[in-house]
Order: structure tokens, then sequence, then C-alpha cells
């Protein structure tokens, strides 16, 4: 299935023969690095294969459109609650340059005990099931395509459904995971014998399937009070699931490191967060790094939020990170957007090709506080891990409370998160294999007694029933839709009426839910102006409306406010006139031709007029005018009489005269425009020399009534004016 760029995704194609859709691939993809790649006039350093189709930053415009791609994988989370409009989010996230999307589960799934099937809506996130997983695997085999470059695809293996939901994921292509028993430990209360035993199937599967792994570490700093406090701890808990993946059989290229810069501003937090990258990435080398941004100290402003994430990917840049996550406030503003999905994966592109070649430039110095501060975490975080073994192993380290604690270790607060060896969900439920056990699976852990059947099946125990699900995909049950109310074909019926129609709505997560988001700013203290902007939003005839943000600019003079609401009515497209665009030159054509051919431009306010404005914009570089295309302009100024503008073009021998009128009492305008050709041919230059005027009251067939060769009116541009220009003269060469 092709996907062509003018036409939407079709969830109806991407639903249709789904039981029998097989993954195009396994297995974690890094992004390509092309070291001094040439992109427009530029040459990067740290650059990667560029896509296919994409689209680049707004101001990609002034360099040809060029879309570079830095080196980092770029992730993002995409957690709507439907399925079906998240693959049109991944679609538009692939394009801006993310190709890692995490999928966030339905909030603690891990308390789910097996899996689910069907499409069920979720809240804040889809549930895992097969088919949702299926379906947006098929989307992005599609969307990689499109843009050219592969895209990871990610949920989480957690909770005593763990294992069940590996095997999933490695018979669907699932391209990364989050695994790390401590997660489920310390925050699921989920048995730590049965997480850890759990783990090593689950980590066999990861590596059968070359998933690439993301520990939970960061969630450490997520919980703590004062998350710069853990950051020990964050590196023994990095330690622990690290060479425990690789003991299960993970290739360290897949055991990803989810760490995280602990501290924002107003913190001194590169100060801080620099320090701790730097010793995790000394005593982690083997492996690689995602690089989480601060999500601890975020509040509901986008614009800090994109601060903290910059700052945080300066860290990146300076410590190498491989993947980088891009989160948006979107928790805090109680809804999942899609344009902050997308504003996010911007920042990540925007802020790391800026940072292109930074580290030929700089490099972290040898002495001095960085080196102290890199000495002291990691002499705590090994001391932290001496200790463990001290009180006997890490089951009794959490039974004790080491973990999460407020302390900055050795400091202890006795506020930690306290787990039982013997509680938690599960407990119980772990049971040494018989004598005969045996699993005819591929990628198991530990005892399997499969030479008593036959010797040469150790190896690969599924070829004695003729390959397990993972080799013969047919052998999997796919079962669709069980919820008749709850699943896909009904919410598609819902909305039947926008997709693929003429109607439209403004849309943030679902299709065509309705919501838009309003900002204002009100004269009064913060609390009056969150409950008045709801009563304008009501008066704008918003449904639901919500503050989702308030800043205080002064507690007297005013708050700015963010609002969401929904608009309950539709656009029909069928009733919309869209004026043709106008038809510009590109800058580059203009350029070349003005290279070849030179023009030289007279012009000025013309009659008793003391306008410039107009003019200035239409011609002066610094406002994008004629002049930065290399056009030789000779401005006479302000109340200029026409006789002298045409004076000045026969003595100039120039190619154009360029009057501005913006006066139009009693028509002066056009009757100076008439004024300037006639006298244009009684000097003999006519033929010659191309007459244009503007201004704001001017209208283009009236003006051109007069003689003169195009009149523009407002909202007219220098590119609008050279393009007429270049084209006109074309034609008097091509007459000649
Ligand atoms: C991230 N935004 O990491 P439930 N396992 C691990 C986790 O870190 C998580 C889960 C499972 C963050 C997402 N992490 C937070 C190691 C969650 C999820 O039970 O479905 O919530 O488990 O990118």
């Amino acid at each position: 299935m092709e996907l062509k760029p003018n036409e939407k995704l079709s969830i109806e194609n991407i639903l249709k023969d789904l039981d029998k859709y097989r993954p195009k691939r396994r297995g974690w993809t890094w992004r390509k690095k092309e070291p001094g790649l040439r992109m427009g006039p530029f040459e990067y350093k740290d650059a990667t294969t560029p896509l296919k189709n994409s689209v680049g930053l707004p101001s990609s415009k002034y360099f040809d459109w060029i879309d570079p791609q830095p080196e980092p994988v770029i992730t993002t989370e995409i957690a709507s609650g439907r399925f079906e409009d998240d693959i049109r989010r991944m679609r538009m996230a692939a394009w801006h340059g993310a190709d890692h999307i995490m999928v966030i589960r339905t909030a603690g799934q891990s308390h789910m005990d097996g899996l689910i099937e069907g499409t069920p809506q979720g809240v804040g996130g889809v549930p895992i099931t097969r088919k949702q997983v299926r379906a947006q695997r098929k989307a992005l085999d599609i969307i990689e395509e499109e843009v050219g470059r592969p895209i990871n695809y990610h949920s989480y293996v957690s909770g005593v459904a763990g294992p069940e939901v590996a095997v999933m994921f490695a018979e669907e292509g699932i391209n990364g995971a989050h695994q790390d028993p401590q997660y489920n430990v310390l925050y699921r209360n989920i048995n730590m014998v049965r997480s850890f035993v759990d783990a090593c199937e689950s980590k066999k599967i990861l590596a059968w399937a070359d998933i690439a792994q993301i520990d939970g570490a960061h969630n450490a700093n997520a919980t703590a009070r004062e998350a710069w406090k853990v950051m020990p701890e964050l590196i023994v808990q990095h330690a622990i699931n690290s060479l425990f993946s690789e003991k299960a059989g993970i290739k360290p290229s897949n055991i990803c490191l989810s760490t995280v810069p602990p501290t924002a501003p107003p913190a001194p937090c590169v100060y801080m967060d620099l320090p701790y990258a730097v010793a995790l990435r000394e005593l982690c080398d083997r492996y690689r790094m995602r690089a989480q941004m601060n999500t601890k100290y975020m509040e509901a402003s986008a614009r800090e939020a994109t601060v903290t994430h910059v700052l945080n990917m300066l860290i990146s840049k300076l410590t190498s990170a491989d993947i980088q996550s891009t989160i948006t406030p979107d928790e805090g503003r109680n809804v999942p957007w899609h344009i902050y999905n997308i504003e996010a994966c911007d920042t990540a592109k925007q802020t790391l090709i800026g940072l292109d070649g930074l580290m030929e430039m700089v490099e972290l110095k040898k002495e001095g506080p960085l080196r102290e501060k890199v000495r002291e975490i990691k002499e705590r975080a090994c001391l932290f891990m001496e200790e463990i073994l001290e009180v006997g192993g890490y089951f009794k380290a959490v039974e004790e409370g080491f973990f999460v604690d407020s302390g900055y270790y050795p400091e202890r607060n006795g506020d930690g998160i306290v787990r039982k060896i013997d509680g938690g969900v599960g407990n119980g439920t772990i049971f040494e294999r018989d004598e005969d056990y045996f699993a005819p699976v591929t990628a198991h852990f530990g005892y399997n007694n499969v030479a008593q059947y036959d010797p040469d099946a150790v190896d690969d125990p599924a070829s004695l029933i003729g390959g397990c699900t993972f080799e013969d995909p047919d052998k999997i049950v796919y079962i669709d839709e069980l919820d008749e109310q709850d699943n896909v074909n009904v919410r598609l019926e819902e909305t039947k009426k926008y997709r693929n129609s003429n109607l439209i709505k403004p849309e943030m997560e679902w299709m065509a839910d309705g919501t838009v988001m309003v900002n204002m700013f009100l004269p009064v203290n913060k609390r009056v102006a969150v409950v008045a902007a709801v009563e304008f939003a009501k008066k704008m005839n918003l449904e639901d409306p919500e503050v989702i943000n308030a800043e205080v600019m002064q507690e007297a003079e005013g708050t700015r406010i963010e609002l969401k609401g929904k608009v309950p009515f539709d656009v029909n497209l069928d009733q919309l006139v869209i004026p043709p665009e106008p038809h510009v030159l590109s800058d580059a054509e203009i350029r070349e031709e003005i290279e070849k051919y030179p023009m030289k431009v007279v012009c000025g306010t013309v009659g008793e007029d003391e306008h410039s404005v107009g003019m200035r914009e239409i011609i002066d570089i610094k406002h994008g005018g004629i002049e930065q295309y290399g056009i030789e302009v000779h401005y006479l100024g302000t109340s200029v009489p026409v006789e002298k503008l045409v004076d000045a073009a026969v003595e100039l021998n120039a190619d154009v005269i360029m009057a501005s009128t913006i006066i139009s009492q009693d028509d002066i305008h056009f009757k100076n425009m008439k004024r300037i050709h006639e006298l244009a041919v009684e000097k003999g230059i006519r033929d010659q020399v191309i007459i244009v005027a503007g201004g704001t009251q001017v209208i283009p067939e009236i003006a051109a009534k007069q003689g003169v060769d195009a009149g523009f009116g407002r909202n007219t541009r220098g590119v609008d004016v050279a393009t007429f220009l270049v084209e006109r003269r074309r034609e008097m060469r091509n007459k000649k």
C-alpha cells in the first residue's frame, strides 16, 4: 500500500485484512550517520541520512527547504486513547523527524494480569492489544516507506503479564520496549521475585526479537521529592537492569539507559545535570543513552517546557545521547494535542541541528568542578551498591527502603519505597520447574528439558513442533473485536460524517473533537482571570471551556490565559471560496534572471503625497523588497512630480518606473498613473519601460485601464512585484 503525500491515510485500509498482516521486519534501527553531509549551502558534521519526504523547520524556507536530520533517534510519545486517531498523528510526527514512536498505555496497565484483545478506547493512552499494535505497526510500515527511514515502534513490557506482552511484541514486530523489573517492584507493587523471574523470560524474548530495551530508572527521578538527590540511586538502578539484561542475552547496543537531567530552571540545572550525565556515561559506557526530558519540574506552559527541553538537549549534545525523547506539557494541560507532539519533535530537530559540530569546537574540562562532581557522584553510587551487597542483596535493600529515599546518599531520610520479599501482587506464584518440564518455544530462559525429546533440538526447541509463533506466524491466534460497544468500527461510524467528506471540524486529539485553544490576556489577577476566562469562552459559544494555563504578568495588571473548549459546528468545504494561490517565481529564479539581465528601477511616491512606508516595503532589502534580488533601485523620495519621475527614467535609462500612490481623493492616484503613461509616450520611452503603480487603494484592473503595465493593491510584497517585472521583461524580449 503506497501513500501519496496529498492523500489521507485510510484507517479502513489499515484495518482491511489485518488478521493476515505480518510486519515487514524485526529489530531496532539507528539512524545512518553521514559525516560531511552537504545540504543547501551548508556542511554538517553530525547529521544523518535525510528523509525522502518531510516537513522542514519553518525557517527552512530561507535555505531551499532543506531538512537536515540530527544524529539521535527522536522519540515522540503518542497517547490519545484512540489508536485510529494516533495513527494519523504518527504520520505527522514522522514527517517532522520522529523515528521512535512510543505508545503510552492506559494508566497503570502493569496492573492487568494478562493480554486483552480488541481495541478498547483508553484514557491517556491505549490498552495494549494485538489488534491495536498490529494496526499501528502496519501503518508505520507504510509511513516509513513514505518518509524513507525506518520507524521504531515502542511500548512497555511490565506487570505480571510482562512475558506475554513481550511475546506478542516479538510476534508483531515491535522494535523498542521498556523492561525493568525494578519498575514493577517500586511503582506497581508487584512481587519482586516474580518480577525478576518474569524479567528473565521477557529479556530473552526481547533479545531474540532484537528489540531495544529502555529501563525505568528515570521514574525515581520523577517520583523523588527532591529529584537531584537520587542521582547516585539512578546510576545503581541503571547498573542493575543493564547487567541483568546483558546476562539474559540482550546485546549491549540494544540496552538503552533511560537517563534524565534531574533538575530544571530556576535550579542552576546544567551545573547540576552535566556532572551526573558524564558520571553515568563513564560508568555505563557499553550501553546507549535514551535522554528523557525532565518532566518533574514542568507546568502547563509550553514555552517553559520548551526551554527546559532545549537545556536538556544541550546536555544530550555534550554527552552524546543516542535517543532523544520529546515530551510536551500535555499532561499538565489534560489533553494530548497533535500539535504539541509535532512541536516538540521540531524543538528537538531544531536544537540538535543547531548544535551540529559543537564537539569539534568545545570540550568538557578535564579538571575543576565538573571532574570533582563526577567523581563524587560515582563514589556515592559505588557506595550505594556496596551497601546493597552488605545488607544481603537487592531484595533485602528494597525491604529496607533503600530506593527513592529523598536523602542524598549516603544520607537517608527514611522515606524510601518499602516492599516485602513475600509481598505484593503475584507473591507465591513462582514454582520450580518440574524435572520433565519442557517448553517447545524459541527464546526461553533457563532450564528446558529438550534433550529428552530430541538431542538435536537442544538449541532450537521449537523445531519439535515445526516452529512456534516466532517462526510460524500462522500459529498466532488473532482475536478481533469482542466488545460490541467499544470497538474501532463503532468509533469510525460515529465520526463517519467527517471522514473523507467535505465537512471539517477543528481537532486536537480525536477526529472532529471540535477542540480549539484560545489565548487571551485579562487585566485582573490570576484567581479572577481563570473564572472570567471561562465566562468569555461561554460567550464565544465554546462548549466545556477549561483553563489549561494561567501565568501572572503582574499581580495587579493582569494574567495570561490559555483555554480550551469545543466548537459545536462544522464548516463545509464546498461552501468556501478559496482564492487561487498568487503566482510567484522562486527567489533563486528571480536572482538568476537579474544577474543575467540587470534591471534598473526609478521610483517614488508621486503627486502631493508624503507616504513612504509602502514604497519602502516593496524596495528595501531590509523588508524583503526587490533590492534583495540585485535590482538597482533609484528612489526619488516622496511628493515627486510625475514629470520628474519620467525624466529620471530617461536620464538613467531605466527599465522600470515604479510609482507609489496612496492618496486617492478625486481619483488622483489613477489620474497620476495615466499621466506617467502619457509622459512616457511623449518622451518616446514607453516601449522600453515597464510602468507599475501601487498603493492601498489601487485596484489592479482599474490601474491597467490607465495605461500602466500593472497596479498592485494592499498586501503586495516585493516578490510579487519582482515576479511581474521579470515576467514582463521576458515577454518584451520575446517580442523583439
Ligand atoms: C518514559 N514517559 O519512560 P504502566 N515500565 C517502565 C516504565 O518506565 C513505564 C512503564 C513500564 C516515560 C513513561 N514509564 C513512564 C520501565 C512508564 C509503564 O503500568 O503501563 O504505567 O507501565 O518515556
